[in-house]
């Protein structure tokens, strides 16, 4: 079975960069304190009792998902904005976009008897080709232990650099296993993985379930997965962190992509009638040309 580098939450962010780099997967052992860990799994345990399972071929039948965790548990905000994932999200998705945003969020509860789910890269949802840069990069917390027979995610370490061809290859559920890895880890672990990699959910062997949360992060002038504006409240967008709410959505991508009426979403949704000026978010490398372009118009006209 191949192997994923595992590091330490102390490691420096260029050493898992230069893992995902290479192998398109890494984990974070033990990220969450103790404390934070038991909050989280009550909170989000007293949601996941109140669901049924979901229904889908891809889904599954014996699983149970659920999205906008952010007003599930304040423990997800600290996880979402942690400076390591951070870092390499600036690695991945910052040459590509202006600011990047969290793509979804969505607890994964795998049930006993659950079969694995179909091999596949998550990035596909964005139909259109994009070979070397990634789009997408999805973190996967560990709620519960991940084993060897729980349902680990079951991932293809270094399938990122394979031609894009090769997406939804049946032949691809039949891999030898010394190309196939298990994103074992412990529970407060994070397994980060590129948008571009092959992966599944595992099969779970055992009677008890298997709860992970991704939380998913993609370039800021794609849509996202999960629509944060309808699903949280404006209550619950206050309660953020100030990154929270600009990462959820609540932000520019210059120049001028998602402001309303000439503002900063932030601005309108704190006072919604205010009758600002129209202003434009221009990205700062265009500024000096567009301000030069303008004064060599007036002068012009002017002579
Ligand atoms: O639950 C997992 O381990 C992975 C699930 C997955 O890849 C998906 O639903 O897209
Ligand atoms: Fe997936």
């Amino acid at each position: 079975m191949a192997s994923i580098q595992q590091f330490q939450p102390s490691a420096p962010a260029d050493l898992i960069i230069n893992a995902l780099i290479q192998d398109g997967c890494a984990v974070i052992d033990a990220v969450l304190q103790p404390d934070q860990h038991v909050k989280l799994k009550r909170d989000l345990g007293a949601h996941l009792s109140a669901i049924p399972d979901c229904q889908g071929d891809f889904y599954g039948y014996a699983t149970k998902r659920l999205g906008l965790l952010f007003n599930k548990s304040d423990v997800f905000y600290d996880m979402a904005i942690h400076p390591s994932i951070l870092a390499v999200m600036d690695h991945f998705l910052l040459p590509s976009c202006s600011q990047y945003q969290i793509n979804l969020t969505q607890a994964i509860s795998i049930g006993p008897n659950e079969p694995r789910q179909i091999m596949h890269q998550d990035d596909p949802m964005f139909p259109f080709m994009h070979p070397g840069a990634e789009v997408m990069v999805n973190c996967m917390w560990a709620i519960d232990d991940f084993t060897e027979t729980n349902g680990s995610t079951v991932l293809v370490p270094g399938s990122h650099t394979w031609p894009r061809q090769e997406s939804l290859n049946l032949a691809l559920n039949d891999l030898p296993a010394d190309q196939i890895s298990l994103g074992t880890m412990k529970a407060g672990s994070v397994l980060i993985y590129l948008g571009s990699l092959f992966h599944c959910g595992g099969r779970n062997e055992t009677q008890e379930r298997r709860c992970g949360a991704v939380i998913s992060y993609s370039l800021g002038w794609l849509r996202q997965a999960e629509n944060a504006y309808l699903g949280y409240s404006l209550a619950e967008l206050q309660a953020m962190p100030a990154k929270l709410q600009e990462l959820i959505g609540y932000f520019v991508h210059k120049p001028n992509l998602g402001s309303i009426n000439g503002r900063h979403p932030l601005d309108f949704v704190k006072d919604p009638a205010n009758p600002n000026l129209f202003t434009e978010f221009l990205p700062e490398a265009a500024k000096p040309f567009v301000k030069a372009f303008r004064n060599d118009s007036l002068s012009k006209a002017a002579a």
